[in-house]
């Protein structure tokens, strides 16, 4: 499986990694964490984000796919944390894990188990995909029911390894969010309810979403999928008597998160490495694909376009996110400012090099050969309301490409600051003076 292909449902993830957020960040920050079965989810490797989290994170799935997705994933996510991938079922994972736990989390836990002990491999990989439909859903869960165990005596299997994990380790913390079963699709009897208490009941402290998944779930309904339909979420957590609630708070909202109006590689990743702080969503992490238009005759008016268009799809999908939207390119002198605002289609659509190429070519003989990079970003809030920044670096065109040519017209252009091309410098180098370093210095204090 291709782990750059694997797309998750980022609205779900998003506002649930909000609800793990909003109790960890009540608690103190913990040293060690363990994540039981997390799927090809990562919400809560976002909100340890959150958290500033710095300790060891193991995170336990017995499927190999999900075990690699998760050492990439986290990694980028949490890159001060050292994440220990254990891919074993959860009973074999206790040799490895540590005697005194901080904090165990785990979203969906009691199906997830059950997907991952028991259920056959291809219908289990069938589950986790994400582009499942529901008719497919219940089939698989149909199949499984038919050549596996009984619900209730897998149950039992799993209480056991839940209440001897708990005798066995210190765990001081737990988080848990089990919304509903799917195995209710089935009209099985058996209630997670009673599952989750008779699993839990030796616990000292347990948490779980009450209260704002209520005010949450206003704020971000999610898509027209039953299964994630905020009311089912609720009663199923309001009939947990024995729950126990973290403290509740009103707002729900993105703090940290940016969402970042474009789709170039190489600025999302200058953005993340600048921007380590927050948690950047370029335009696929929220499922945006359409092309934005990009007709304006400065770089101000094709950022607030990009700004624009993104913030409308937000609110549509009843998001809430910072917008930020970068317009920027490269102004010749002798060229009158060419390619400016062009810069991304100068010569062919998004292909740098052939851009590349003209400009040598345009600039074959010609003395003067100064030129700078523009960056302006615009940081738009929900309301509408917008900043914007600027960012300017000068330097000269090269007669031909130097270092790296991966990123638009850097090889080409020698650095005025650096005295060697953006194509020679080291990512830190380049984003000290770079155009769009500047711009996002300027907006990092007005964020602070
Ligand atoms: P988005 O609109 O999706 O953000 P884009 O590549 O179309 O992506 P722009 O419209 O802002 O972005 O075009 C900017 C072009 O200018 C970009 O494609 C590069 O060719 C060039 N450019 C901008 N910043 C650059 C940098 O730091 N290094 C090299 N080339 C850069």
């Amino acid at each position: 499986m291709n782990i750059e292909e694997i797309k998750v449902d980022d609205e779900w993830e998003w506002y649930l990694s909000q609800l793990y957020f909003k109790l960890l960040e009540n608690l103190p920050k913990p040293k060690v964490a363990v994540e039981l079965a997390p799927g090809f989810r990562y919400k809560i490797a976002l909100a340890l984000a959150d958290i500033g989290f710095d300790g060891t994170l193991f995170v336990i799935d017995a499927n190999k796919d999900v075990a690699d997705f998760i050492e990439y994933k986290y990694k980028q996510i949490l890159p001060n944390a050292k994440i220990e991938c254990i891919c074993n079922t959860f009973e074999k994972a206790f040799d490895v894990l540590p005697q005194n736990i901080d904090i165990f989390l785990a979203n969906h836990v009691i199906d997830d188990l059950m997907l991952e002990s028991y259920v056959n491999k291809s219908y289990y990989n069938q589950l986790l995909s994400n582009n499942m439909d529901r008719k497919r859903y219940l089939s698989v869960w149909n199949n499984f029911s038919q050549d596996k165990k009984s619900i209730q005596e897998i149950t039992n299997e799993i209480n056991k390894t839940f209440v001897k994990f708990f005798n066995e380790k210190n765990v001081e913390k737990v988080i848990l969010s089990q919304y509903r079963s799917n195995l209710f699709y089935q009209g099985q009897d058996e209630c997670i309810e009673k599952i989750v208490r008779k699993t839990f009941d030796n616990l000292k402290a347990f948490f779980c979403f009450d209260d704002w998944a209520k005010e949450a779930l206003t704020f971000h309904p999610f898509g027209d999928d039953e299964r994630y339909l905020g009311k089912e979420l609720l009663e199923n957590t309001q009939n947990i008597d024995n729950w126990i609630v973290g403290s509740p708070k009103k707002e729900v909202i993105m703090k940290k998160r940016i969402v970042l109006a474009s789709n170039n590689e190489h600025k999302i990743r200058e953005f993340r490495q600048m921007f380590s702080e927050y948690e950047i969503y370029a335009l696929n992490d929220i499922g945006f694909y359409e092309d934005i238009i990009e007709d304006g005759e400065t770089f101000f008016d094709n950022s607030l376009i990009k700004a624009k268009t993104i913030r409308n799809y937000l609110l549509e999908k009843g998001l809430h996110a910072i917008v930020i939207a970068d317009d920027s390119g490269l102004c010749v002198d002798a060229l009158n400012g060419q390619p400016g605002v062009y810069s991304a289609r100068y010569a062919s659509e998004h292909d740098s090099k052939k851009n590349r190429q003209k400009l040598l070519q345009e600039m074959n003989g010609k003395k003067k050969r100064s030129a700078y990079f523009q960056c302006t970003l615009i940081k738009m809030e929900m309301d509408g309301t917008y900043k914007v920044f600027e960012g300017k670096t000068y330097g000269q065109i090269l007669n031909e490409e130097r270092g790296d040519t991966s990123f638009g017209y850097d090889a080409v252009f020698f650095s005025d600051d650096l005295q060697k091309s953006f194509g020679e410098a080291t990512a830190e180098e380049k984003n000290a003076v770079s155009h769009r370093g500047r711009a996002i210095e300027l907006m990092k204090k007005d964020l602070n």
